[in-house]
């Protein structure tokens, strides 16, 4: 398994708009890696079950306000909190799946327009995170998304909103962070899109294991 050929566990990170199937498709690789007999632990960001989480989660729902900067730095601290147990889960050879994590935090900060917040300013606070081995861009367009029963109720949920939101997951997937991204069709059946998930994680864990490449840090 992994952790016998690589000394380590993997970080293996899910993102894309709201209704783009990251919450399935992130059971279903926890469920095939477990079948494979690999050590996994599953995590999602906003983790609303921690102090930080359920102020995140009142604003979400729109029951409490939050200025800008102030909700960003929450959402970056709900992953420090959690920084230290994905880190030494890796090191115990558990492979680590994340539903969302910083690049979600850049984009549905930046697309809500402050000047005083761009794509960079939103990313200083995550540097030095554990950064994962891969992030399995789950790809659907806004108007796909919506055919999907529509999204909730909660804050940033709204047409005009993810429209910028799947711009500015663009612009990430051109910059700093590029090599990170794989992206996926999500607009394929549940089934298509776990196979090319299930190839593109043997992909990666087969060329980290040749390389032995430690777990790294997001760069400045
Ligand atoms: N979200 C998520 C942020 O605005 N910043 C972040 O750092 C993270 C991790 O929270 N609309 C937003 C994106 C989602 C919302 O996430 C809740 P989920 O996966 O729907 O529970
Ligand atoms: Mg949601």
């Amino acid at each position: 398994n992994t952790a016998d050929k690589l000394g380590r566990g993997l970080l293996i990170v899910f993102e894309g708009l709201d209704r783009a199937g990251k919450s399935t498709q992130c059971a279903r690789l926890v469920n095939d890696l477990e079948k494979r007999g690999e050590k996994v632990k599953h995590v999602r960001f906003p983790d609303r079950t921690t102090p930080i989480g359920k102020m995140i989660d009142n604003y979400l729902r729109g029951e409490s306000q939050q200025e800008d900067h102030v909700i960003h730095l929450l959402f970056s601290a709900n992953r420090w909190e959690l920084a230290a147990t994905i880190k030494a889960e890796i090191a115990a050879g558990t492979t680590v799946i994340v539903d969302r994590y910083y690049y979600s935090g850049c984009v549905y900060s930046t697309a809500k327009g402050n000047p005083d917040m761009d794509l960079a300013w939103c990313r200083h606070p995550d540097e030095g995170l554990p950064r994962p081995d891969i992030c399995l861009f789950l790809d659907l367009s806004a108007a796909e998304a919506a055919k999907r029963g529509g999204w909730g109720e909660e804050r940033y949920e709204k047409k005009e909103f993810q429209d910028r939101v799947r711009k500015l997951f663009g612009t990430m997937r051109e910059s700093a962070d590029k090599d990170d991204f794989v992206v996926i069709d999500a607009g394929k059946s549940e089934e298509e899109v776990a196979d090319s998930i299930k190839s593109e994680v043997e992909k990666v864990a087969a060329s980290l294991a040749a390389s032995k490449k430690p777990l790294g840090r997001v760069q400045p």
